[in-house]
């Protein structure tokens, strides 16, 4: 059908009907399951956008936006000279906040290579006064202190020639209008190869950009088994906004809970059966925004991550930092916060997985072994009806001061009785214990 009805096809993939060809019958190996495992135990990560675009402190979409032609975007480079970079800095500054891993921009949708490609001059080695391999020292700094590293790659390329025919974005860049698909894909795998066999195990591949032509051929089942091949353990996720594609080994969703779709374009993005994790932002952007100063209090913060747990999903929390490779105040003072918090409460939330209740507007449930968490975000009543858990509940206290939460039993609700003292404004944790166990799903499997 994919070779008769070209056109049906892609209407159909446009309209996320039918299931895109990637790494076909692939079966994760043993490695990559316990990499999946590790991840959903984690629970929470630092998302890095940083890139030549962070010089004009507009966001990583200013090319496009602006319309700036590669030519005049070309001249960003040499002024991008990050000598306050330091990676010590940085590997600190996430690990202080409670986060087991980073995934920071190889390339942006610019094109421009964060790291000394050999596959093109187009990077921060030979085009920047720099002259130095960020990632190399950033993967250098995260192995010495234990955090895994995952590398972004944007599929969408605004600023090389062959990226074409060209897809909703990136028309004002100036380039002809012709091109080879088959040797950008080839580019972009030598581009792949290089940050997969460079710098050590890599956490995975956060991929980014298959919007913009979803109806194209990626020759995904090429690139995906290529990752796999050179790291079986790299786990491979992509920011497409649909269901995974065979050879994925997680599903990410964009500013969104899993299954919302508050932001129009998370619709046809249905939850498929892999370890999830969800990104947003501190302020509103991804690179460094100058104007952009509505910073997310910690409640805020706090509650998208118990919430993202509570929807058994990681939260990626991004952070924009400077041309002069300093992260803002704002941004180290919040997550410091955030970190203090988890420091307290972190047995809810690593290793925790979501449920047994489903997301109610009061706050959610985690759980592990046979404890399970209720975390109380909206304070209720001084009764809060929940659903029978799944086995029956022995006692529950609370977790800041251990002491005892009154229960009391209707004919198909557990009541807690809170005590408005113990009220916390960030997240009053419940914890009830149960008679058994509830047993963990295998990563992988249904919920
Ligand atoms: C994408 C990037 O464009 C953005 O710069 C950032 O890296 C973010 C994490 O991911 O954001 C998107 C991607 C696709 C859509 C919207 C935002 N879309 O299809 O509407």
């Amino acid at each position: 059908m994919r070779k008769a009805f070209p056109v049906l096809t892609a209407l159909l993939v446009l309209a996320g009907l039918t299931p895109v060809v990637a790494q076909e019958g692939y079966r994760p190996p043993p490695e990559n399951l316990e990499a999946r495992a590790w991840f959903q135990e984690a629970r929470f990560g630092l998302f890095i956008h940083w890139g030549v675009y962070s010089v004009l402190g507009r966001g990583e979409w200013v090319m496009h936006n602006e319309k700036i032609p590669i030519a005049e975007y070309e001249k960003l480079p040499p002024r991008f000279n990050p000598t306050d970079f330091d990676p010590a800095a940085w590997v600190a500054m996430a690990k202080a906040a409670g986060m087991r891993y980073i995934t920071i921009t190889s390339k942006h949708h610019d094109g421009f290579a964060m790291y000394d490609s050999k596959t093109s001059d187009y990077d921060i080695v030979d085009r920047t006064p720099y002259e130095r391999d960020v990632l190399k020292m950033l993967a250098e700094e995260c192995r010495k202190e234990g955090l895994k590293l995952f590398f972004y790659y944007s599929q969408l390329d605004w600023h090389h020639p062959d990226y074409f025919p060209r897809g909703r974005t990136g028309q004002w860049s100036g380039r002809p209008e012709s091109g080879e698909w088959g040797r950008y894909l080839d580019y972009m795998d030598a581009q792949l190869e290089e940050l997969l066999t460079g710098y050590g195990p890599l956490g995975g591949i956060w991929f980014d950009g298959w919007w913009d032509r979803p109806d194209a051929d990626w020759r995904l089942g090429q690139t995906y088994s290529l990752i796999h091949r050179l790291q079986p353990a790299a786990l491979v996720g992509s920011n497409h906004h649909r269901k995974p594609f065979p050879g994925e080994d997680f599903q990410m969703f964009e500013r969104d809970f899993p299954g919302h779709d508050t932001t129009g374009w998370n619709d046809k993005a249905e939850i498929g059966t892999l370890p999830l994790e969800m990104c947003t932002t501190i302020n509103n952007s991804w690179g460094f925004n100058e104007s952009d100063t509505r910073y997310k209090s910690l409640e805020e913060i706090v509650h998208l991550l118990v919430r993202a747990g509570g929807y058994d999903a990681n939260l990626l929390l991004n952070v924009g930092p400077k041309p002069d490779g300093t992260i803002q105040p704002e941004f180290v003072e919040r997550l410091a916060e955030v970190g203090e918090w988890l420091e307290k409460n972190g047995e809810s939330i690593y290793g925790a997985r979501g449920g047994p209740i489903t997301p109610r507007p009061w706050g959610v449930t985690t759980h592990k072994g046979n404890e399970v968490f209720v975390h109380v975000l909206d304070w209720p009543d001084r009764v809060l009806a929940l659903p029978l858990p799944p086995r029956p509940v022995k006692s529950a206290h609370y977790m800041a001061d251990g002491s005892e939460v009154p229960l009391g039993r209707d004919a198909d609700a557990l009541l807690l009785r809170l005590d408005p003292e113990k009220a916390d404004p960030l997240d009053t944790i419940v914890v009830l214990e149960l008679a058994e166990a509830i047993m963990p799903t295998a990563p992988g499997t249904p919920r």
